[in-house]
């Protein structure tokens, strides 16, 4: 036995005491949550609805990368707080493990709903299937997963980035429908700011764009690189490919946070983005929609972050025990340097 001075025993005894204090309140707590996990769990297996006033719902959200995202995560935030809905909230940091985990502490928690962004469209089969083995309904927002079992999950709520690459090819071929007339030997050289790679908005705004474009032979994409939807490889990006190549007609980029990157990178370059080189951009962040009235870009595609409200009325819905539409795309516009943009009011993100 060590022996301590006065004081430190006292310490220890009250540590002890307090030990014995924390234990059994952990214990508690471990007694509470497998009744609570147990009645969950119980009441799952019985498939009985979750009571709607104590709903419990397990959300995994990609990271922080952009003004977008941080709004899509107020919206959620926002709309459980409420909706009385009770939120666990996990930040997976851009970790698509992380997302993982997440979800696998939603099962042991036994939560009533699990909703998560997927990062990237693969690689979810195993975990959402031990969701369905706990009885736990799953939600998909915001970008969608290839699955070999559809039934892995309940619903998809969130943006049609196909529809959305679409836009900005049908935008380019109004903004060069005299140079496509011509029908000029020149090409019109096209740079992809392409984001996440693996995720579906990526996959889906670069299928649709070409779904497009591709149709017009005078089109040429010259460099398609990912810039992981940030800024700051926007900005790098374009710097390097600027270094070596200046005859760019059109840069597409996937998301603002990268334009504004972009944008950066050609000012520096004493190039007039919007003017000297056509910009097409998607999100309709208020930076984008200044530089858009500024003359910066010339067409800004939204995506909206805001499904907060949706996610929790499908939740309540899941918990009910109620069927959901298996697949519900938020609307979107599309604004152009042509447009009276007065009546746009302030994005919120
Ligand atoms: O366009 C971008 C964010 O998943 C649709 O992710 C979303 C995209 C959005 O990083 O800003």
């Amino acid at each position: 036995m060590v022996h301590l001075e006065a004081g430190k025993r006292d310490q220890r005894m009250i540590l002890e005491k307090n030990n014995y204090g924390i234990v059994s309140v952990i214990l508690v707590l471990l007694c509470a949550c497998s009744v609570i996990s147990c009645g969950n769990q119980d009441r799952k297996k019985a498939a009985v609805p979750a009571p709607q006033e104590d709903l419990i719902l397990g959300f995994s959200q990609i990271g922080a990368e952009s003004a977008w995202r941080m709004c899509n995560t107020r919206s959620v935030q926002e709309a459980a707080a409420g909706s009385g809905i009770q939120l666990l909230f996990a930040n997976a940091e851009q970790k698509q493990e992380n997302q993982i985990k997440a979800i696998r502490s939603f099962i042991a928690y036994q939560v009533d709903v699990i909703a998560f962004v997927p990062i990237v469209a693969d690689g979810w089969d195993n975990v959402l299937l031990e969701a369905k083995e706990a009885g736990i309904p799953v939600l998909v927002t915001d970008r969608k997963i290839t699955t070999a079992d559809e039934s892995l999950f309940a619903g998809f709520i969130g943006t049609d980035s196909i529809q959305e690459g679409r836009e900005a090819g049908l935008f380019l071929l109004e903004k060069f429908r005299t140079r496509l007339a011509a029908g000029g030997t020149a090409p019109i050289t096209v740079v992809e700011l392409s984001g996440t790679e693996g995720s579906s908005a990526a996959l889906g705004r670069a299928k649709g764009f070409r779904e497009v474009i591709d149709a017009h032979p005078a089109f040429r994409i010259v460099e398609s690189i990912s810039g992981d939807f940030l800024r700051s490889k926007g900005y790098e990006i374009m710097q390097g490919i600027l270094s070596k190549n200046r005859n760019i007609d059109v840069v597409f980029s996937h998301n603002d946070g990268m334009t504004l990157g972009i944008l950066d990178a050609m000012q520096e370059k004493g190039i007039k983005p919007g003017k000297d080189i056509v910009i097409v951009t998607i999100d309709a962040e208020q930076a984008a929609l200044d530089a858009l009235r500024a003359g910066k870009v010339n067409c800004v595609i939204e995506c909206n972050p805001k499904t907060g409200p949706a996610i929790m009325d499908l939740a309540k819905r899941l918990a009910a025990g109620e069927a959901i539409p298996r697949l519900l795309h938020v609307e979107e516009s599309v604004f152009t340097e042509g447009d009276d943009l007065s009546a746009v009011g302030p994005r919120g993100y």
